[in-house]
């Protein structure tokens, strides 16, 4: 699957508004991909493709973890969280792609996960940072981006997670195991 032919899928699959976020995305990912020697072509695609289930009909993806067997604990979590874990499936699945470092950065674009590649926290950081989000707290995200991949990822994790909290929104576990690999190693630290 070459990046024409992946920007042809989305765009048939989302809104105007959302493959415009992809495109943003995509140019955010590989800023951050050459700043930080990851990839750019891998992080390019990944980053074209993360939203791909993003407008799948909710009982379609429960339908698709159920039969699948992916984690059953995705479905405790809040629907907006399912478009990444069965992307990366319908991905593999419908357009072919093979690349496991690859489908990992889509599946975790939303949640993150312990021990992230730095493909996947190119494309989670960038999904969280592109010029059109305006999350509170995202200058410091944008700051720290410049230099520090893992104290941005850091900051967006927090952010998430006490933007959910005050929601009164679960967390899954995994964005919390993923907060706390960088939590040990900024504690303390502004
Ligand atoms: O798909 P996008 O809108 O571009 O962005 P995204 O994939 O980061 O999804 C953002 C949504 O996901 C937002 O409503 C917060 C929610 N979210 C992110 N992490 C978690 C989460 N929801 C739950 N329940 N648990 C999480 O860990
Ligand atoms: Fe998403
Ligand atoms: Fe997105």
């Amino acid at each position: 699957m070459n990046e024409e032919q992946a920007f042809a899928a989305v765009k048939k699959s989302l809104k105007k508004r959302r493959y415009e976020h992809t495109i943003r995305v995509t140019e955010e990912t590989e800023r951050l991909a050459q700043r930080f020697n990851v990839n750019v072509e891998k992080a390019r695609l990944a980053a074209i493709l993360h939203d791909y289930a993003k407008y799948r009909p909710v009982e379609e993806m429960r339908k698709t973890i159920k039969e699948e067997n992916l984690p059953g604990n995705l479905l405790n979590f809040g629907d907006e969280i399912l478009h990444a874990f069965v992307g990366a499936f319908y991905v593999a699945k419908e357009l072919n792609v093979d690349d496991l470092g690859v489908l990992d950065a889509i599946r975790y674009h939303t949640t993150g996960r312990a021990n992230m590649s730095n493909l996947e926290k190119v494309v989670f950081l960038a999904d969280y940072i592109e010029p059109g989000r305006s999350f509170a707290g995202i200058d410091e995200v944008r700051l720290a981006a410049e230099t520090n991949l893992d104290k941005a990822c850091f900051l967006a994790l927090r952010n998430t997670i006490n933007f959910l909290v005050l929601k009164q929104q679960p967390v899954y576990p995994e964005t919390f195991e993923a907060y706390n690999d960088y939590a040990i190693v900024f504690k303390g630290r502004s």
